[in-house]
């Protein structure tokens, strides 16, 4: 994605310097399968430079893991220098408590990818992966980001059609999920991606109620119709979705 990489790096030497501190908030790599796996190529270590580089500005970088990049570890972290944080996170940005999600969580309509997250996150079970000569780790990673291309665009084939309302259910946050989360934070301030449906929501569940901001994802490698990178920005005068394309 030469766009999009394009994009990015433009991204951290401007926009980004301007801000105390930038919080990625996951799937920032197709796909990781293990910090040796990647640290090799010459893209990610680029990437890795980008945003040190950032950071030897005086911003403050944080990570918080995707579903794509759950195996992202420590060589990487300090090669970026940034600080990796829970996923769900609690931060206190320009006065308010912000709940920080990636959003996968949220989608509990989806069983399936719920019980698949609930596999893949097993300490044990990474470990043992990890141990898996690098080509095959490629290979599964490859291949698991490919159907799940392929799962995407049959759902947006789908939702054009407006054939199938429970496929778009599945790709999508739930309300009840949303509710026990900023509940159980107590902050009914939430921000999340993942679900390539950006926008700015109002909801309410049993009389408790919250705001819901959800980024999109970036890909500039598409037509320029398609194309589609934002940021999230919160300062002293509020909160703001800035388009970046
Ligand atoms: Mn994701």
């Amino acid at each position: 994605m030469p766009l999009t990489t394009e994009r990015f790096q433009a991204f951290c030497q401007s926009e980004a310097l301007k801000a105390q501190a930038i919080f990625i908030m996951g799937d920032l790599f197709e796909f990781w399968v293990g910090d040796d796996a990647h640290l090799q190529s010459s893209y990610h270590q680029y990437i890795g430079q980008i945003l040190h580089q950032l950071s030897s500005h005086g911003v403050k970088l944080y990570f918080m893991a995707g579903n794509r990049d759950f195996m992202l570890g420590e060589e990487f972290a300090s090669l970026a220098n940034w600080v990796t944080i829970p996923d769900p996170s609690i931060v206190k940005i320009a006065g308010k408590n912000v709940l920080l999600a990636h959003g996968d969580s949220l989608c509990t309509d989806d069983w399936g990818y719920q019980l698949f997250r609930s596999f893949n996150r097993l300490e044990w079970l990474q470990k043992s992966f990890l141990q898996l000569p690098v080509s095959w780790r490629h290979k599964f990673g490859s291949h698991l980001r490919n159907n799940s291309t392929i799962k995407y665009k049959k759902r947006q084939a789908l939702l054009l059609k407006q054939e199938n309302q429970a496929v778009d259910r599945k790709g999508d946050v739930t309300l009840a999920a949303c509710d026990q989360m900023t509940t159980q934070h107590q902050c009914d301030l939430l921000i999340h991606g993942h679900t390539h449906r950006p926008g700015k929501h109002t909801e309410s569940l049993n009389g408790h109620s919250w705001q819901r901001w959800v980024l999109s994802d970036w890909d500039l490698d598409q037509s320029i119709e398609q194309s589609r990178a934002n940021m999230i920005r919160i300062n002293a005068t509020g909160i703001a979705a800035i388009d970046l394309t």
